[in-house]
């Protein structure tokens, strides 16, 4: 397909904007460009009705300019085509600090005061807009959860494409108009987002309008996509698969018009693509039109300051003249500056946008700052959930062998992706690793999206799958959070050690999910549900590099009223947590589950009773002799090979020091742990102690890091009794069994710790020391000349005989 290049510089005006047009749609970007600096500027005196005094000027200037007046002149534009082609469409703002450029526009088209009535549409809401701008007490700098149309903060740059295509997944009259900065486009997330372009369907996905503002710089540097040649750019982006045209100038008037013909022919193409894959079955890969937007950075503001060049310039990033308070010729630039917008022809008396601007602007929904996607929770239908307990793995007693957590939950995914195939709000992300983390029972009934080529050789691929596989976490991460935002359901699956790669993508999900729980407009949303597996513990033929449990010990430093996370330590019991996850709302949910085989513990009505308390006393695996009363050590676990090994422990203590008296203690949630001051789930302390106990030795095998069970229980009394094993850095190619004993999490080291820290049990403590010492020793060399571990190890079984009953 042949690349369109729009050249601006010949766009006929007759033919695309009348005079008065044009000049009106001028009028309404000054508009949006004086509400702009209004915001950055002023605290009083907003319509300048006498001569700026150093008092209107707030005493702390905070904000950015150089991307606002661009990002005013694309939404003005975007009104224009929403009207003229009855358009469904939100406006992404992937430089979010162009906060003043959605704050001021979703002010001129109504949707602002709708939302936040004493912000009203006359000079004393405008004053109020002016204030509240970066100002105690007032809203954020950026397009955040407080604007209305955004689903986008854009703080840390590089989600907004990404967040787009997630967005248009399955809205097929949607279009997100996205604006990426120039120097967004730098980074890894962005760099991977054009690609999106080869999973979108046509025929049930909406578009995405990618908008590249090229304006030249970024903070103090000029970017890279500005300093290659333009026929460069055009391969690079062409090369992509898109068909980019290119809007390039300075003079407004021209410019106008150049977008306006580049956004007709851009809604003409997106409309033949959809009409060609509807209408007429066309099964190719269109390559879809974007814009590139070649404007001075800091447009239509003060050209010098100081005699430096500011628009045009990197200079014009931040708010480009300081101190206007404090210098009478500062004072007088501003002056100028908000002068040159010429705000008594945009404005009435009263502060109201005048009728022949307001008219401009869509109405109703249509209106990019009350399009219900962008408020995704308005739109949000329950899932359809099938009965989790009808697929639970039978477990007649404690110990059966399992085919692997995940496998098992496979199948309930599997017809959660088939009963909500219908209403088409489900989906399930992974970086290539859906198959490998044991959840392949989803291609019983769906495929893998994908609009590039296939050969006879693949498997699973087609243009409507709801599985969505890139092998880029950032790329997945980022379409959930826009699936999720528009209101539907998800669930990203992803090795444990690389889920760091998005570690900051879950930072700006959790401070948004946080925000809107304080702002009652904003409609709750499914919750980010992340399931990890692939784990630290099972690394059989991966290694050290795949080896890493952080992820979680990140999210816990998040608000406790937004994250969860969950360690089941069979199958059963991740049913009931994943059950669970996918009816809740707000939250990100981190579930860590392995795939490979292993013992199963409870049956469903246990997993399920043991799942609701998210922490409990195993009885059957603890001493049975005088159950209320006090045992001698806490034997506790997190996270299914701990779970196992912990077992492991138990019996050998049992067996060896029949006379102790064990408790075993299983956490699935993991913010049990906390005090409940710290998190809602948090254990008060009396049933905290009932079931640690006063004052006794806990040993906690745990999934992840040490410190972790440190960290979320240092407010509990006592809290030096608990002496945690967990992974330790240490690890390579090995058995799985070695994995354990690398980093002293293993069932010799379990105990031996037990017996170190309960001197009572006296000689024959002491004489189990040197047991255990030579268990590992065996086990070493057994591992070293066969290859695989013990055949103690590989097949240890639970027994209920270990687990004394007698009552003394
Ligand atoms: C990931 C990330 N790194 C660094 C920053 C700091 N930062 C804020 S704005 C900016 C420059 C952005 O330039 P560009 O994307 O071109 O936006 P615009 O020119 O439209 O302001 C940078 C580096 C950030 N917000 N996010
Ligand atoms: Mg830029």
């Amino acid at each position: 397909m042949s690349l369109t290049r729009a050249a601006p510089l010949e766009t006929p005006l007759a033919e695309e904007l009348s005079t008065e047009l044009l000049d009106r749609i001028d009028a309404y970007w000054r508009a949006a460009n004086y509400l702009s600096v209004g915001q950055i500027y002023l605290r009083d005196n907003p319509l300048l009705k006498r001569p700026l005094v150093p008092g209107d000027i707030k005493p702390m200037l905070l904000g950015h300019w150089g991307t606002t007046p661009g990002q005013n002149f694309i939404y003005v534009h975007l009104n224009r085509i929403i009207v003229q082609y009855d358009l469904d469409m939100i406006y992404i703002c992937g430089p979010g600090h162009g906060g003043p450029a959605v704050v001021a526009n979703s002010y001129l088209e109504g949707t602002y005061s709708e939302v936040y009535p004493e912000i009203s549409r006359d000079e004393c809401g405008m004053q109020k807009l002016f204030l509240q701008f970066s100002f105690p007490g007032g809203i954020p700098s950026h397009a955040s959860p407080e604007c209305p149309g955004s689903i986008h903060e854009g703080g840390e740059l590089g989600y907004s494409l990404s967040h787009a295509f997630g967005a248009v997944f399955d809205n097929p009259d949607l279009i997100a108009a996205c604006v990426i900065g120039d120097g967004e486009a730098e980074t890894g997330p962005l760099a991977t987002a054009w690609h999106s372009n080869k999973f979108l369907n046509p025929a049930s996905d909406g578009a995405v309008l990618p908008i590249l503002h090229l304006n030249g710089y970024k903070i103090s540097n000029p970017t890279v996509l500005a300093r290659i040649p333009r026929e460069e750019l055009e391969q690079l982006l062409s090369g992509y698969g898109w068909t980019p045209i290119f809007v390039e100038g300075d003079d407004p008037r021209r410019m106008h018009m150049a977008m306006a013909a580049a956004l007709d022919a851009a809604v003409v193409q997106i409309r033949n693509h959809q009409g060609a894959a509807r209408q007429r079955g066309v099964a190719s890969r269109p390559r879809w039109p974007m814009i590139v937007l070649v404007s001075p950075k800091g447009w239509t503001g003060p050209q010098v300051v100081d005699g430096l060049k500011v628009e045009g310039s990197f200079r014009a990033h931040q708010v480009p003249i300081t101190d206007p308070g404090r210098s009478p010729a500062r004072l007088r630039l501003v002056e100028d500056w908000l002068s040159s917008y010429r705000p008594g022809e945009l404005f009435d008396f009263r502060g109201r946008l005048i009728e022949s601007l307001a008219r401009l602007a869509p109405v109703g929904a249509r209106r990019m700052g009350s399009n219900p996607h962008a408020n995704g929770g308005q739109l949000l239908r329950d899932l359809r959930l099938p009965l989790f307990r009808s697929y639970a793995f039978a477990v007649p007693a404690p110990g059966v062998a399992g085919p692997g957590d995940t496998r098992v939950l496979a199948a309930f995914l599997r017809d959660v992706v088939r009963l909500n195939e219908p209403n088409r709000n489900f989906r399930l992300f992974g970086p290539d690793e859906t198959l490998s983390n044991g959840l392949g029972s989803v291609f019983e009934v769906t495929a893998r999206q994908w609009d590039a080529q296939t050969l006879a050789e693949d498997e699973w691929l087609a243009p409507g799958g709801r599985v969505v596989e890139m092998l880029s976490e950032h790329q997945c991460e980022g379409w959930l959070e826009g699936y999720l935002l528009t209101g539907r359901h998800g669930l990203l699956n992803c090795y444990e050690a690389f889920i760091h790669i998005v570690d900051s993508m879950f930072n700006q999900h959790a401070k948004w999910l946080k925000v809107c729980r304080g702002l009652a407009w904003r409609r709750s949303i499914a919750s980010l549900n992340i399931l990890l597996t692939s784990h630290v513990w099972r690394q059989d033929h991966n290694g050290f590099t795949h080896q890493d449990p952080g992820f979680v010990d990140h999210v816990v430093n998040k608000k406790a009223e937004i994250v969860r996370v969950y360690l089941p330590p069979d199958a059963n019991c991740l049913l009931s947590v994943m059950d669970h996850c996918l009816r809740s709302r707000d939250y990100v949910n981190v579930v860590v589950a392995g795939k490979h085989a292993s013992p199963q513990w409870l049956s469903m009505d246990e997993a399920v009773e043991h799942c609701a308390l998210g922490i409990g006393i195993w009885n059957w695996a603890s001493d049975q002799r005088g159950r209320d009363s006090c045992p001698d050590v806490v034997m506790a676990c997190c996270g299914d090979v701990p779970t196992l090994e912990t077992l492991a422990a138990v019996t050998i203590l049992r067996e060896h020091l029949p006379e102790l008296r064990v408790r075993v203690v299983n956490v699935v949630d993991l913010m049990k742990l906390q005090s409940p001051s710290e998190h809602p789930h948090g254990l008060g302390d009396t049933d905290f102690n009932a079931i640690f106990t006063f004052g006794k030795p806990v040993i906690f095998a745990f999934h992840g890091y040490p410190a972790l069970i440190h960290k979320l229980t240092y407010r509990r009394a006592d809290h030096t009794r608990f002496h945690v094993h967990g992974y330790r850095e240490e690890g390579t190619v090995t058995t799985p069994f070695d994995m354990t004993v690398l980093n002293e999490l293993d069932r010799f080291h379990l105990a031996l710790d037990a017996v170190r820290q309960l001197p009572q049990t006296g000689d024959a403590g002491i004489a189990l020391v040197p047991f255990l010492l030579e268990r590992l020793a065996e086990h070493r060399r057994y591992i070293c000349k066969h290859g695989q571990d013990l055949p103690e190890i590989r097949q240890w079984k639970w027994s209920p005989r270990h687990v004394a009953t007698a009552v003394t």
